[in-house]
């Protein structure tokens, strides 16, 4: 029994920006009051994890344990903690749900407070709530990534962090509910609100982009153009219900004018899948003037701004974002984990490699070629 006890396991330790993951002994010590220790069984790798390796995130404190998309045990929990027991299958949710705060008490918000503390838009503190690190690894102290970390054989996250799922839920693939498949399937259904016979265009057709596809499809979407300058992504988009698929490099002009023009002056929601800043301003050029709907998913470099004419807007476009697609997290995700088991939808066309956890920059090398979409780690 492991309960109370420091454990001693493997860690994919990231030392710093632009460095190789090392596989290290760390340790990790047992979860304090209203905190939840987790065995994690799978992980998914995400752009947002990249971001931090690839250093644009300035705030972002190093040594880290990466990894937000992921699906586990619990092993033990601290004092307090009801929502889970040791035993159970669980998520850890990277935007937690308190139930308490102000953003938590709209129906309308998914956006916990809770979340401020641990890592607001602006300050990563890569700390639990009383601002200690639950991982060491030679001596010292390990941050965590938005009070999750994945990338590690046991994590400690706060009991709002992280909710029971079905008891027969297959982790390789629930794992990926975690973030990918809800962030961009939830930006379409919950923040876009998708209509039957509306037109959809989705810029940057990673993990997150081709969700959003999945998602444009359930709600009727009749034509749903796929963007992305790596056409090898073209077909999995298809697959998945994307009805044109469009590479920017193969036009001379602006890729919104290309747009513009394919749908006789814009679409009903436009979705920026990226992180690009310059895309953002393009999928909000390719929205009708008046009618159109674009919505931010993709996680911009920390210190970026954006700036476009607010005319765009005063002809009655909309343009807003979201974290986890809209979804208040502990409430969706064991629903989500269900409507998956009942095959309401799939993910296993976000799926294309599963490697070893300790094969963890052989994933990311994927990613950077351009080459996977959802790498599942397993441990
Ligand atoms: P991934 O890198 O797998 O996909 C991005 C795609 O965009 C790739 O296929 C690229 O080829 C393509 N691309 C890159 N540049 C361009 C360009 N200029 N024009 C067209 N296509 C381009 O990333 P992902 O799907 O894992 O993540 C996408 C973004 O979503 C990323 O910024 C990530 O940090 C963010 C995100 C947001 C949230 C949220 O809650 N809002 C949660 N997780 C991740
Ligand atoms: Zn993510
Ligand atoms: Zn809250």
């Amino acid at each position: 029994d492991t309960a109370g006890k420091v454990i001693k396991c493997k860690a994919a330790v990231l030392w710093g920006p632009r460095q190789p993951f090392k596989i290290e002994e760390i340790e990790v010590a047992p979860p304090k009051a209203h905190e939840v220790r987790i065995k994690i069984v799978a992980t998914g790798i995400c752009r947002s994890d990249d971001h931090v390796l690839e250093g644009l995130m300035k705030d972002k404190k190093y040594p880290v344990i990466l990894g937000h998309e992921g699906a586990g045990i619990v092993e033990s929990i601290g004092d307090g903690v009801t929502n889970v027991k040791p035993g159970d299958k669980v998520i850890p949710l990277f935007l937690p749900y308190c139930g308490k705060c102000r953003g938590c008490a709209e129906p309308k918000s998914n956006f916990c407070y809770t979340l401020i503390s641990f890592c607001s838009i602006v300050k990563l503190t890569g700390l639990m709530s009383d601002n200690t690190s639950r991982f060491t690894c030679k001596g010292q102290v390990i941050y965590n990534h938005i009070n999750t970390s994945t990338f590690t054989e046991y994590t400690v996250v706060d009991e709002s962090s992280v909710v029971k799922i079905h008891d027969d839920a297959p982790l390789e693939k629930v794992c990926l509910i975690g973030c990918g498949f809800s962030t961009g399937y939830g930006s379409a259904v919950n923040l876009a609100k998708v209509e039957p016979g509306s037109t959809c265009a989705v810029f940057g057709l990673g993990g997150i982009g081709l969700s959003v596809i999945i998602g444009c499809k359930i709600a009727g979407a009749s034509r749903i153009i796929a963007i992305d300058v790596n056409s090898k992504k073209f077909e999995k988009a298809k697959e998945l219900g994307a009805t044109e698929c469009v590479n920017p490099k193969d036009y001379e002009n602006p890729i919104h004018e290309v747009i513009m023009n394919m749908t006789d002056g814009g679409v009903h929601y436009s979705f920026e899948c990226i992180g690009n800043t310059d895309i953002m301003v393009s999928a909000l050029l390719s929205s009708h003037l008046s009618c159109g709907t674009t919505v931010i998913v993709g996680v911009s470099p920390s210190l970026s701004t954006i700036s476009f004419t607010p005319r765009l807007l005063l002809t009655g476009r909309t343009l807003k974002g979201g974290l986890f697609g809209g979804f208040k997290s502990k409430e969706s995700v064991p629903q989500l984990v269900s409507d998956l088991m009942a095959e309401k939808f799939k993910v296993d066309g976000l799926l294309s490699h599963k490697l070893l956890f300790t094969e963890i920059n052989k994933g990311f090398e994927l990613l950077h070629k351009g080459e996977s979409i959802r790498t599942v780690l397993t441990f």
